[in-house]
């Protein structure tokens, strides 16, 4: 009886000591496991590909389009988003800063009447948000078109002044533009008497044999995308 007693106490002391490492086994198992996942999503979540939703943040130029034609002053204009906030949008011209926009439309003015006809310029959009991300647009390369006109001013004779009658007067004009001159036209009463396309720009005019002639002179400068201005000065002879 003692005997019999004892093997099936030890029996079930052995099942209880089994079960309970067989016990201690499986939560150290499910323990090692669940930190291991913890720790893939985790480098996961980090780089952006995990199943949880990444931070995305993206930028892209709206106005104007790339390969367009533009002029005057241009209204540059961008679209942002972010699953966290976008805090700003920085535009640059040829990598150079232009402005920065903070709010909804991201937007700045673009003066392209500095540049010269024809030339090829870059806009890119740089986006940050609450999260300290950055993102980059893609390039937009427009050309600038020069619809400016030229700079002219006819520097002698003056407005209102007399001439002499027979004389020889040299009619001199300034004249500028971004994207060069191409020629100045002289003209004395709606009539052309000279092309120069040199600075400085000039032109000798004959003043006919009579006295208190009116003339009105007029000095017509062409920038080099046809543009023009007329200068006007009125001289009578004596
Ligand atoms: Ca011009």
């Amino acid at each position: 009886m003692i005997k019999s007693l004892s093997i099936s106490y030890l029996l079930k002391l052995a099942a209880i000591i089994f079960l309970t490492i067989f016990t201690l086994i499986l939560i150290n198992f499910f323990i090692k496991n669940s930190t291991k996942a913890d720790n893939f999503n985790l480098y996961t979540n980090n780089l952006g590909i995990g199943t949880s939703e990444p931070n995305v943040l993206a930028v892209v130029v709206t106005n104007p389009t790339s390969g367009s034609s533009v002029s005057g002053t241009v209204n540059i204009t961008a679209e942002a988003s972010s699953s966290a906030t976008v805090t700003q949008v920085e535009f640059y011209v040829d990598s150079n800063l232009l402005g920065t926009s903070t709010s909804v439309p991201y937007s700045k003015l673009w003066d392209t009447t500095i540049y010269p006809h024809n030339s090829v310029h870059t806009i890119i959009a740089n986006a940050l948000d609450s999260s300290g991300n950055q993102a980059t647009s893609s390039a937009v390369t427009v050309t600038v078109l020069d619809i400016t006109a030229p700079a002219v001013s006819i520097t002698s004779p003056i407005n209102g002044s007399t001439v002499t009658k027979n004389s020889t007067v040299t009619i001199t004009a300034n004249a500028s533009d971004v994207s060069g001159i191409d020629r100045v036209e002289f003209y004395v009463n709606n009539v052309l008497i000279c092309t120069d396309t040199l600075s400085s720009y000039s032109c000798i005019w004959k003043v006919p044999p009579r006295k208190n002639g009116v003339y009105t002179l007029q000095a017509k400068g062409y920038d080099t995308a046809g543009n023009s201005l007329t200068s006007t000065v009125t001289v009578t002879s004596k």
